[in-house]
């Protein structure tokens, strides 16, 4: 199959890209973080969406080389603002589940920090609901995170079937709400929305809401005090150079 003949190559062509997605705290406007996401650009299949050649990755073991390179080139970018002078900001890396469950994970996380000199309280690491709460995401590899003081976040919060009792049980810094919530803002998505927010306030966690793409969204979200925003309405995700302006303007 072409395509995964051609994601084998990849990495050593250099056809991976970082795109950025500013992250910000409703309230006060400023900038907190950006979340990775991984662009892939083939000369004859144009742009490869990463829906489509992640899992691939993830079935083919090459997410492991994929991920690592992701989590440096997102930690070196981040440094590199840093050294620029730039307030300091978060920055957000997707991980699968494959690369967590590695024994070597939080070996590979730590050698990462060493080489870019990025500060561990910089990176977040994006798990997703469903990984942490059906047990594939050991307890242990998430305290060894803690204890290094890198920030966890669960993506995609509210899609699993996460038993909300067990969730004090781990050590996460923030949940990210699914961008499905937001997206319709019927009666009962307002609902869990609103109770999301209650639930990571009483918990002392962090909360974002993501996929904001109207003004109404970000105005229920406001009314709603959710501390963070991301979505196509405040920044699409878009290549480094486009960054430097949010550093300065905030929202
Ligand atoms: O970036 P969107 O821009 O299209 O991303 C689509 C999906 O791919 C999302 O679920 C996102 O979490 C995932 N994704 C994007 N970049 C990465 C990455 O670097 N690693 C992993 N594991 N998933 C990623
Ligand atoms: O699975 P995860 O939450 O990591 O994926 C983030 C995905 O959401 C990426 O594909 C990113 O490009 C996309 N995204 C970010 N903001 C918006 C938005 O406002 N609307 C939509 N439809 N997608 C968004
Ligand atoms: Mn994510
Ligand atoms: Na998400």
């Amino acid at each position: 199959m072409k395509m995964e003949r051609e994601l084998h190559k990849a990495l050593e062509r250099g056809q991976f890209h970082l795109h950025y997605q500013p992250q910000f705290d409703l309230q006060s406007g400023h900038m907190l973080g950006v979340e990775a996401l991984i662009r892939w650009e083939h000369p004859e299949l144009g742009m490869v969406s990463p829906a489509d050649f992640i899992p691939l990755a993830e079935e083919t073991g090459l997410i492991i080389p994929i991920g690592k390179w992701v989590l440096q080139t997102a930690c070196r970018q981040n440094k590199k603002w840093q050294e620029a002078g730039f307030p300091a900001i978060r920055v957000s890396v997707n991980v699968s589940v494959r690369q967590f469950t590695q024994p070597t994970f939080v070996n590979t996380v730590k050698e990462v920090l060493e080489q870019t000199g990025l500060s561990p309280e910089w990176l977040d690491l994006e798990l997703t609901e469903s990984m942490i709460l059906e047990g594939e995401c050991s307890h242990s590899v998430l305290q060894k995170l803690k204890d290094l003081n890198i920030h966890v976040s669960m993506d995609d919060f509210g899609t699993g079937y996460s038993s909300l009792s067990s969730l004090r049980h781990f050590s996460i810094n923030r949940l990210k709400i699914d961008q499905t919530f937001v997206k319709t803002l019927d009666d009962t998505n307002k609902a869990i929305v609103a109770m999301i927010i209650t639930l990571a306030k009483s918990l002392k966690m962090d909360v974002l809401a993501e996929g904001i793409e109207t003004m109404e969204q970000a105005a229920f979200l406001k009314e709603m005090n959710c501390q963070e925003v991301q979505g196509y309405f405040f920044a699409k995700p878009m290549p480094m150079e486009k960054m430097n302006v949010f550093f300065k303007r905030p929202l």
